[in-house]
């Protein structure tokens, strides 16, 4: 498509809102305000660069072996740089503690600081991102029992403890540096195979190991810790210590950012529906956009109705600046980078939907009584030319539109990822 016609689409798209009483400038505006936070775990299978570093474990699994995975820091930057080329806007890159600039040293999690992540910070100063954080309970010799901060033995728990307490300070540092609050993400995999006799206790253990180490209080400006509650496990598939409900009581006591990530709930569960109750109880919420297949399978996000439900919720609840949107999925199936293009695009253009909706008229409707009128605007909005607008915003940017970036990721392959055998 050349500029001329995305220009012209881009017009007919604007008067075709308008007659409907939609400003596309403002939705445009908006969505270009909207930072996606790129996990950074997908170009590499979750496998970080620590040196000693073994299997993926905690219960969550990466399939497949698709060629050309980033092997160091450096390929991994690489890729990135690359995603970036190919999305409009300005994004935020979530980094895992195991992805720290360690060398060739062995650096224990209980060991980690802010010098290991310099090198991170003055790259994305560089390439214009801004980083968010996460403490790795999982893939560890001290996290192979199925527990970790909920440990009875009081030694890994306190290994487990200093960990996390490392991570909000260099997540800290982080955000001192960036001049934004680094968002750091809390997921602990603890849980169990089969049944325990001892649910509260592990909680319990749970509960003390957070209070204790959150006690120590951190500017938000810097760093706005989240946590993230999990359904089950594989090999975990039993109990899970960080239930919803562990975490939603406990943010709401503590009023603290809750993350909700799609795939950790009941397979028909869906987590639009949970985004107005919790902002009512909680300061901001987290996202781990995510799309599960039947279980907690972490595919690629793709513009499905649950992700456009969810986009929805956000905008008719008119939170954008209290709602941190975040990916996490890692398939190892397929071309890594064009995984992380289709999802951040995905969501862009589940944002854009909803930032397009006339949101007074079809609520004026629902006001009224008149559902058969607002279930017609409903399925009219679908067919409306979100793309055109999309496309233009991405060529508005100098990013390429359509399904021009595939030809591009091919390009990408053949002259980088191949090559790493
Ligand atoms: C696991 C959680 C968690 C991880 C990442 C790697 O089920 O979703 O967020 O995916 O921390
Ligand atoms: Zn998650």
């Amino acid at each position: 498509m050349s500029n001329e016609q995305i220009n012209k689409a881009y017009e007919l798209a604007v008067a075709q809102y308008a007659a409907i009483g939609v400003d596309v400038n403002k939705a445009v505006e908006q969505l270009d305000k909207l930072p996606i936070s790129l996990h950074c775990w997908q170009a590499d299978d979750v496998k970080g660069f620590e040196v000693s570093s073994g299997d993926l474990t905690g219960g969550i699994q990466a399939t497949g072996n698709y060629p050309g995975s980033s092997r160091t820091i450096e390929e991994l930057r690489t890729d990135i740089e690359k995603v970036l080329t190919l999305l409009p806007g300005k994004h935020r890159l979530n980094l895992h503690a195991i992805y720290g600039d360690f060398g060739s040293e062995f650096v224990d999690r209980d060991q980690i600081e802010p010098k290991h992540f310099q090198s991170w910070i003055d790259w994305a100063n560089k390439v214009g991102v801004k980083l968010d954080f996460n403490s790795t309970f999982f893939s560890h010799p001290k996290s192979e029992s199925g527990l970790t901060l909920s440990n009875p033995d009081k030694d890994i728990q306190s290994f487990w403890m200093e960990h996390l307490r490392r991570c909000r300070h260099i997540a800290a540092e982080i955000g001192r540096q960036q001049g934004s609050a680094c968002i750091h993400n809390i997921w602990v995999p603890d849980g169990s195979k089969d049944r325990t006799v001892n649910r509260l206790a592990y909680r319990a253990n749970l509960k003390y190991a957070l209070d204790t180490v959150l006690a120590e209080k951190i500017d938000t400006k810097y760093l706005v810790d989240c946590i993230e509650s999990k359904l089950f496990g594989i090999g975990l598939e039993s109990y899970t210590v960080g239930s919803h409900e562990f975490y939603l009581a406990y943010g709401a006591k503590n009023n603290m950012v809750v993350t909700l990530d799609a795939g950790h709930f009941h397979p028909t569960e869906v987590i639009s529906d949970k985004i107005s109750s919790l902002l009512l109880f909680l300061p901001e919420i987290m996202l781990h956009v995510s799309r599960p297949v039947r279980w907690d399978s972490d595919h690629v996000v793709i513009l499905d109705d649950e992700l456009l439900h969810l986009t929805q919720e956000i905008v008719r609840a008119n939170a954008l600046d209290r709602v941190h949107i975040g990916l996490d999925y890692f398939d190892a199936s397929i071309n890594r980078i064009g995984a992380y293009v289709i999802g951040v695009r995905a969501t862009q253009k589940a944002l854009l939907q909803a930032l397009l909706e006339p949101i007074d008229q079809l609520r004026t409707f629902e006001a009224n009584g008149q559902n058969f009128e607002r279930l017609a605007l409903l399925e009219e909005l679908k067919s409306m030319p979100w793309a055109a607008v999309y496309d233009y915003y991405c060529s508005k940017n100098g990013v390429t539109a359509g399904n021009a970036y595939i030809a591009e990721i091919q390009q990408y392959e053949k002259d980088t990822t191949s090559k790493r055998v």
